[in-house]
């Protein structure tokens, strides 16, 4: 059954009669980055210490080699060039994101750093200038470390520093941002942070940090959705969403109920862990019953996931304008016998197993298969879930190792993108907008400049950084520009002047 769908899936592309959909109007194409992966001018003008900063500088062999992100793309001098890029490419909006120890050193709205909001004042100004939407991520990761000093995330309060520091955002900046996330993928935050010790602040803590991590996260992010809606949303008129991301999880055996329900658990307890608060305004029956079983059996008094009093249940329902949705590759799960993963853990709450075809195409991370058909399901899932609620799509991509001829990253967004408009014209999914990881290549994370998910080269061994065009960049704006997919469309390799646009 799976052989025969891929089958279909691979000779879809070549075949005349597959329906050629377009995209809606309105519907709007952008490209990602994010502020530790590209700016680099780790501490200059002010700028503060964040969690990446400090983790790295500590533990240098930590990354695939021994990188940081202390100049990155230097984007903090060469903003000017990357918004270039973005209209080469034709793009409707930049998605990056705020430093905020850059805006404000402490993390503490006290101290406001005047070089740092000077900084997104002339990026935002630059984007509008050539007729680019600025689509802002207020956090990406990197935590300021004095936050981090009074306990991060699982800390409460974070959610105080963290609602002051939107404020100063939508103060400096909201006259001109109409597009807002608060956070991107609070499971690499959480999970990543404070339960697998995997992510900057790097604390292993499994199943207590992540869930403690992920509550104030929450918070923060609704109580940050109630300010821009009482005090700014009436004058300023933008949108405040969110970006969660998400694998698709295949059941196992399509046609077997365990697998089906292993399917369905793993997504409420990776994917509605966070989107069910948003939406409904809690956790989802099945996480709570789960965690606290597992909590009880171990010994714990109580459950080892938080509660939202009923006020917070009700501030923080419908806390969403859109749905920001990361998503890059699937997975096919089935529960575990004897459970899954050490206790306490996330995992073993869940109880699935999760695991790759090896028929699927890889790319040059290990977790990202090629599996086009998975976005379509999700996308599915989330409008049958969530009463089909506007989706952007906020990251999707490819890695490498950084040809220029990035045919694998073309078809990767050929396909992806097909999907999409099969979920609109076949399943009415409410998706609105797609956003391409990433502009260019940059520091990723852990892999540091080892993989490469840019549509343009970086050469990091310059000091210059020079930025240069893939191939994938010429398909992308193909797509952009007729608003549909060209299977055919391949830019002539390599460019010759008069095509290099
Ligand atoms: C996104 O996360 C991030 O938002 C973005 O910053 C990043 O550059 C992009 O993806 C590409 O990775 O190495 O086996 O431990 C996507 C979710 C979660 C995928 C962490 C990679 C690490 C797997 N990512 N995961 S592993």
């Amino acid at each position: 059954m799976k052989a025969i769908l891929l089958v279909i899936c691979a000779s879809t592309i070549t075949l005349a009669d597959i329906p050629d959909y377009k995209f809606p109007d309105g519907f709007l194409f952008g490209a990602a980055t994010a502020s530790y992966q590209v700016e680099g001018g780790w501490n200059e003008d002010g700028k503060g210490e964040n969690i990446w900063d400090r983790g790295l500088h500590d533990h240098a062999d930590w990354v695939a080699d021994n990188s940081n992100g202390d100049i990155a793309c230097d984007s903090y001098h060469k903003y000017k060039e990357d918004v270039q890029l973005l209209k080469d490419l034709g793009v409707n909006y930049y998605r990056f994101s705020i430093s905020w120890s850059r805006v404000l050193p402490t993390g503490k709205a006290d101290q406001v750093n005047q070089a740092g909001i000077d900084y997104y004042n002339n990026l935002i100004d630059e984007l509008l200038a050539n007729g680019i939407e600025p689509y802002v991520t207020m956090f990406h990761w990197d935590l300021p470390q004095p936050l981090q000093d009074e306990g991060g995330w699982p800390e409460r309060k974070l959610a105080d520093y963290f609602v002051d520091y939107a404020r100063v955002l939508f103060k400096n900046f909201g006259d001109r941002v109409k597009y807002w996330m608060t956070v991107n993928e609070i499971t690499q935050i959480c999970e990543g942070g404070y339960s697998g010790g995997t992510f900057a602040p790097f604390i292993t803590n499994p199943g207590v940090g992540g869930y403690e991590c992920t509550h104030t996260v929450l918070l923060a992010h609704g109580r940050t959705y109630r300010l821009y809606e009482s005090d700014y949303k009436a004058e300023q008129n933008g949108q405040v969403g969110i970006a969660i991301d998400s694998s698709w999880h295949e059941p196992n055996n399509p046609d077997n109920e365990s697998d089906q329900q292993a399917s369905e658990v793993d997504m409420q307890m990776n994917y509605g862990w966070f989107v069910n608060p948003i939406v409904y305004g809690n956790y989802p029956d099945v996480m709570i019953e789960r965690v606290k079983a597992n909590s009880l059996a171990e010994g714990f008094p109580q459950s080892r996931l938080p509660e939202f009093t009923a006020d917070e249940q009700e501030m923080m329902k419908g806390t969403f304008d859109f749905l920001g949705l990361n998503h890059y590759t699937s997975d096919k799960v089935y529960f575990a016998d004897e459970g899954a993963g050490d206790h306490p853990s996330h995992w073993a709450d869940t109880g699935v197993i999760g695991v790759i075809d090896p028929s699927w195409p890889g790319s040059a991370s290990d977790w990202l298969k090629e599996v086009p058909w998975g976005i379509n399901r999700l996308l599915v899932w989330i409008k049958n879930h969530y009463d089909n609620p506007p989706v952007v799509i906020t990251e999707n991509g490819f890695s490498d190792y950084g040809q220029l001829d990035d045919y694998d990253r073309a078809d990767y967004y050929k396909r992806y993108l097909y999907e999409i408009l099969k979920a609109i014209n076949e399943e009415e999914c409410n998706v609105i907008g797609y956003t391409a990881w990433s502009l260019m290549d940059n520091f990723e994370w852990m892999a540091g400049y080892t993989q490469r998910f840019g549509m343009h080269y970086v050469d990091f061994d310059d000091p210059d950084r020079p930025r240069t065009r893939k191939l994938s960049s010429y398909v992308y704006n193909n797509i952009i520009t007729t608003r549909h997919v060209d299977w055919d469309y391949y830019p002539d390799w390599p460019p010759t002047q008069e095509n290099k646009n």
